[in-house]
């Protein structure tokens, strides 16, 4: 009957852990998404929110039949090329997940991703990304971290056939252990003089080391 009770109480812990999410040992959130609405879904919003557009010439939230093929959710940001086009996409975190950013900076050190997917039938597309972070360390003085990548050219799979690519800046940013993050900003500027060009599954990750 122990023997019993006992696995039954290893199952129900298990349960529990599981319906809670993912904690570390600690008890501590082990990830925090520092961008909103990164997919453009569902169909029915056609969401931009939070995201802002500036210098937009034509550049906005597409679903659907104007989506590209295999858009994941159905709807993706168009960047529309034009001569001295310098179209950009950005988000900015709000308070929300900046104090979930330094509830995790409080116990470890972080470590920041951008990855999003990227689609272009176009050799001239160019498209910038850029993660921007404000942070001061545990008593030191405010830093700025930041890293970029350039998409540049068609996404095509072969024999004409165009598809969603992975992108991102290679690297990453670690941020240390009691640092307090005052600012993430991320922007995508869009340089292409014609064509069109989408990004989509945006995600830009703070995880816990
Ligand atoms: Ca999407
Ligand atoms: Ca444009």
């Amino acid at each position: 009957m122990r023997t019993r009770l006992t696995a039954f109480a290893l199952v129900l812990c298990s349960l529990l852990l599981v319906i809670g999410g993912s904690p570390t040992a600690a008890g501590i959130t082990s990830d925090v998404d520092l961008v909103e609405n990164g997919g453009f879904d569902p169909i029915e919003l056609r969401d931009l929110d939070p995201w802002v557009v500036v210098n937009g010439t034509k550049d906005k939230v597409v679903c659907g039949p104007k989506a590209p093929p295999n858009t994941d959710g159905g709807c993706a940001f168009r960047f529309k090329g034009s001569s001295n086009e310098s179209a950009k996409l950005k988000q900015t975190a709000d308070s929300n997940i900046l104090d979930e950013a330094n509830a995790l900076l409080a116990a470890q050190t972080g470590q920041i991703s951008l990855n999003f997917d990227y689609y272009s039938e176009i050799a001239a597309s160019s498209l910038k990304s850029k993660l921007v972070i404000f942070y001061t360390p545990d008593g030191g003085t405010s830093t700025k971290g930041k890293m970029t990548d350039t998409a540049g050219g068609s996404t095509e799979g072969g024999e004409r056939d165009f598809i969603w690519a992975a992108e991102g800046p290679a690297e990453t940013l670690v941020i240390p252990e009691n640092a307090t993050v005052s600012k993430v900003k991320v922007t995508f500027v869009n340089n292409s003089p014609l064509g069109k060009l989408y990004v989509d599954g945006i995600i830009a990750i703070l995880i816990g080391l």
